[in-house]
């Protein structure tokens, strides 16, 4: 009797990895998304547009915020979160970034480096879905380096008085709160800055062929007048942003792999029951190398992503490992996506099927939170300890 198929969602079985707790939250987020995403998904991504709605049900979930503690927040390990974005990356990479931003960039930074009065204010209304954050550091004339940034914060009194335009701001248009980083004087600081804040207005950016269900915004800040209260007490320097970016390049090691695998179980299923020249397509040689390279990658990449959740929660998880774990799985993830259109042929095209819409979703992801080229600087820097970006 020949041994059970083993499935390619988990070649390896690593989910005899994960703790009860781990699995029971992943299970948790996967049934969501299939009953609640799933089913709209393709709608969604067809008008461009986010439900706002979904933000308090992702609340009562526990998944705002998910590993910070306090203020109604999860408090759950590292490992859980990256998991948690997996599946919800699984759905689409639009609903994976709107949890990433709140919770990696809205959330963090006020828990981090926030005031008790902007943690008290904030924190719990966010954890709960019922407040939407954005996080504004890109903008027209800054990407890669956002040390060339031109927003500025400039003393008025006790006061700060912001100006310049950020943009590509995920949530940006649906946020009720957003932090925003300008260079002052001599450093750059963070400010939280609340919507109805005169001076501050959002435009939704449109015509993109990418993370389509998905708010993208510029933001622009004209003379917005600031308290002293709206400055992230806790850290100056672009060390401010880029630590919260670890935290949100960490869920895209996971979530990559959600995406990677939706593509993978779709093509499976397609190359069984599509018959072409009297036979399974999957039957033919050529379709198993596909399938085969394609498990290979994802198992390889989810095994990487556990590998540096149990690094984070031990307290050991370098930058420079996220960007490694960034590089190669969005990478990845997207030759796969490519790799499972062609399996499925003319019927890969459409949104019948989920493998066109992460392919485009993950040229987006290739490129936030860091290009490819710029995670491989970091490693190299990391390697040869020369700095290319001097
Ligand atoms: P440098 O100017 O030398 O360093 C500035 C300070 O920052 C510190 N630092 C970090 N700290 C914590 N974590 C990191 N990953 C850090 N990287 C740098 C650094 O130690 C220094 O600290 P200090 O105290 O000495 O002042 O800059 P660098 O050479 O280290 O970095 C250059 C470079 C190119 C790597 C960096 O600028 C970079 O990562 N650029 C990419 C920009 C980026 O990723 N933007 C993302 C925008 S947000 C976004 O895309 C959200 S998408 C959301 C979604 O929808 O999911
Ligand atoms: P550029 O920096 O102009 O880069 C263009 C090309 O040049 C890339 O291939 C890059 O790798 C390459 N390049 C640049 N420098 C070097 C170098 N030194 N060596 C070799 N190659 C180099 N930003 C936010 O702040 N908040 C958000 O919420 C947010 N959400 C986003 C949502 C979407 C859908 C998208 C597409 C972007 C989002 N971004 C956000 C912006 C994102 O972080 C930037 O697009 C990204 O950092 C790259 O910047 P850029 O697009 O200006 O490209």
């Amino acid at each position: 009797m020949p041994d059970a198929p083993l499935p390619a969602s988990d070649f390896l079985g690593l989910d005899a990895l994960l703790t009860a707790e781990e699995r029971l939250i992943r299970d948790t987020v996967r049934d969501w998304v299939r009953e609640r995403v799933l089913p709209d998904i393709a709608d969604w991504f067809e008008r461009g547009e986010f439900p706002r709605a979904l933000f308090p049900e992702l609340g009562a979930l526990g998944l705002l915020g998910m590993h910070l503690t306090g203020y109604g927040c999860a408090g759950t390990n590292a490992t859980s979160y990256g998991l948690a974005c997996l599946e919800l990356e699984a759905g689409d990479s639009g609903l994976r970034s709107a949890v990433s931003v709140q919770g990696s960039l809205a959330m963090f930074p006020i828990w981090r480096y926030g005031s008790d009065e902007q943690k008290d204010e904030w924190l719990p209304r966010m954890a709960a879905g019922a407040a939407i954050g954005c996080f504004g550091l890109t903008e027209p004339d800054a990407g890669s380096n956002p040390a060339e940034m031109r927003t500025s914060a400039r003393r008025d009194g006790s006061d700060w008085i912001l100006d310049g335009t950020k943009m590509w701001i995920t949530n940006g248009g649906i946020a009720d709160v957003a932090v925003v980083w300008a260079r002052t004087d001599d450093n750059f600081r963070g400010f939280v800055v609340p919507r109805g804040t005169a001076g501050f207005t959002t435009k939704d950016m449109h015509r993109k062929l990418s993370l389509r269900a998905s708010v993208t915004s510029e933001l622009i800040l004209e003379n917005v007048r600031l308290p002293e209260s709206a400055v992230l007490p806790g850290v100056s320097g672009l060390r401010g942003p880029l630590s919260c970016l670890n935290e949100a390049r960490f869920g895209i090691v996971w979530g990559a792999m959600g995406a990677a695998r939706a593509c993978v179980e779709a093509s499976v299923d397609y190359a069984k029951t599509r018959t072409q020249f009297g036979r399974p397509i999957g039957a033919f040689q050529l379709t198993q190398h596909k399938l085969a390279d394609m498990v290979v990658e994802l198992s390889k990449g989810t095994l990487l992503a556990l590998h540096l959740g149990r690094l984070k929660d031990d307290g050991r998880l370098r930058p420079e490992q996220v960007s490694l774990g960034k590089l190669n799985n969005v990478r990845e993830a997207l030759a796969i996506a490519r790799e499972a259109r062609t399996i499925l042929g003319a019927n890969g095209i459409t949104l019948e099927y989920p493998v066109m819409r992460h392919a485009v979703n993950l040229e987006s992801v290739l490129t936030y939170e860091g290009t490819a080229e710029i995670h491989q600087l970091i490693v190299g820097r990391a390697i040869t300890g020369l700095n290319a970006f001097d």
